[in-house]
C-alpha cells in the first residue's frame, strides 16, 4: 500500500498499456473497469460481490449524493467508504454531466451551474470549488474537475466555448483541491468532435501537471469511428506516465478499441443498467433474456464461467424472472454482466503483459460474432 497517489506502467503493447495506480485505500490494476455506484450503491449488487468479481475501484456521483442524502451528512456519517461499506478506492464524477442530463431546469455560466433537483425541484448551485468541496466531504479518492460536456452534433463555436470554460474550471478545481498526496484530481479533455479543439484541450491540461486525465464529451451521440479518432489525437498529447480515463464508455467493443489507443480506465452504466433490463453480456455476445426463444432453454448463459449467475441458472429461469419483473432477474443479470466486464479487463491486462493484445482482442471479438450458442 502507498501513502501517495502514484501510477506505474508495467507493460505496453502497441499503444495499449498495463499499469497500476497505488493509493492509500488500495491498488487499481489498469486497464480497469469501474462499476457505477451512483448513489453509494452499485444497483442490485452487494459491494462484497462487486469486490469478489475483481473491481479495484467504484464510481460515485457528486450530483446524486449532494441531493440525497447530502454531502455534509455523508461526511458526518464518516464518509462514503464507511457509509457504503466499501473501504477501497472511490472515484467521484464532478456533477456537471449529471446536472445536464438529469435536471430539467439548469443554467450554466462562468461561475458554475445553477439547477433544480430532479428529486424535489429544490434549487442548488455548484461552482468548480463547491464540486471539489463536496467530493472532499464524500472523501473521494479520485476527484474529477467540474466540466461542461455538450451533446453532439454541435456548432464548433459552442464546442470551443465549453472546452475553454472547462479549462478555466480545471485551474479553479486544481487550486481548490490543493495538495493532497494520497488523493488525485483529474482534468477532463473536452472539445467535441473537433480534432484541433481536442488537441488544444489536451495540451493545456497536460501543462497543468495534474495526476491524471480523463477524456470527456465522447459517447454522446457521435459514431464510434469519430470517438476513436478523437482518442487518437487526444492520447497522443497526454503525458505517457499519467493514467487516462475515458468517461462513460462503454460496450465491450468500445473498451477493446479504446485500450488499443491508450486508455487505462473506464466506467459505464451499461453492464448494470442493461442487466436490470434483461440483457446479458457473454463471451458469445449479447443475449436478450426477454426473448421468448429462451422460455424452455435449460442451458446456463455460459457453463464455463466461474460466476454462479452465469454458470448455474438456466436461461429459461432467467427469462421467467425478467418477464415477471422479479428483483432477482436484475440481480442475477447484473452479476453476470459485471463478472463478464471484469473478466474482460483481466484478459486485456494479461494479454498486454504477454505482448499479444491485438491477437487476443481479435479472438474476443470473433467470440461475440459467432453468436449465441
Ligand atoms: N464529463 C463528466 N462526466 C462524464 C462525461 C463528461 O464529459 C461523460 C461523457 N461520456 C460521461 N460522464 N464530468
Amino acid at each position: 500500500m502507498n501513502s501517495e497517489f502514484s501510477f506505474r506502467l508495467l507493460a505496453t503493447d502497441g499503444k495499449a498499456r498495463r499499469g497500476e495506480i497505488s493509493m492509500p485505500r488500495g491498488t487499481i490494476r489498469t486497464p480497469a473497469f469501474m462499476p457505477v455506484g451512483t448513489a453509494g450503491t452499485v444497483k442490485a449488487m452487494y459491494l462484497d460481490q462487486v469486490r469478489d468479481l475483481g473491481a479495484d475501484i467504484i464510481l460515485g456521483n457528486t450530483y446524486h449524493l449532494m441531493l440525497r442524502p447530502g454531502a455534509e451528512r455523508v461526511a458526518k456519517l464518516g464518509g462514503l467508504h464507511e457509509f457504503a461499506r466499501w473501504p477501497y478506492p472511490i472515484l467521484t464524477d464532478s456533477g456537471g454531466f449529471q446536472v445536464m442530463s438529469l435536471s430539467q431546469l439548469r443554467k450554466i455560466s462562468e461561475k458554475g451551474v445553477v439547477f433544480n433537483s430532479h428529486i424535489d425541484g429544490s434549487k442548488h448551485e455548484m461552482s468548480p470549488e463547491r464540486s471539489i468541496e463536496i467530493q472532499g466531504l464524500l472523501d473521494s479518492d479520485i476527484q474529477m474537475q467540474l466540466d461542461e460536456c455538450i451533446a453532439l452534433p454541435a456548432p464548433v463555436s459552442e464546442m470551443e466555448r465549453a472546452m475553454e470554460m472547462s479549462l478555466r474550471w480545471a485551474e479553479r478545481c486544481k487550486t481548490a483541491f490543493g495538495d493532497q498526496p494520497g488523493k488525485a484530481m483529474f482534468g477532463i479533455v473536452q472539445g467535441g468532435d473537433n480534432e484541433t479543439l481536442r488537441m488544444r484541450s489536451a495540451d493545456a491540461l497536460a501543462a497543468m501537471n495534474l495526476k491524471g486525465y480523463a477524456v470527456g464529451g465522447l459517447a454522446v451521440g457521435e459514431p464510434q469511428d469519430v470517438m476513436l479518432a478523437m482518442l487518437d489525437v487526444t492520447c497522443e498529447r497526454l503525458p505517457h506516465e499519467k493514467p487516462r480515463y475515458l468517461m462513460g464508455v462503454g460496450t465491450p467493443d468500445d473498451i477493446l478499441k479504446s485500450v488499443a489507443r491508450g486508455i487505462d480506465m473506464f466506467d459505464c452504466v451499461m453492464p448494470t443498467r442493461a442487466g436490470r433490463h434483461g440483457l446479458a453480456f457473454t463471451r458469445h455476445g449479447k443475449i436478450n433474456l426477454r426473448n421468448a426463444r429462451h422460455a424452455e432453454d435449460h442451458r446456463p448463459l455460459d457453463e464455463e464461467s466461474a460466476c454462479p449467475a452465469t454458470r448455474d441458472y438456466s436461461r429459461a429461469y432467467l427469462h421467467h424472472l425478467v418477464r415477471s419483473n422479479e428483483a432477482l432477474g436484475g440481480m442475477l443479470l447484473t452479476w453476470n454482466n459485471l463478472a463478464y466486464y471484469q473478466h474482460l479487463m483481466a484478459e486485456i491486462r494479461e494479454a498486454i503483459a504477454q505482448g499479444r493484445f491485438e491477437q487476443r482482442a481479435t479472438e474476443i471479438t470473433e467470440g461475440w460474432q459467432r453468436g449465441d450458442i
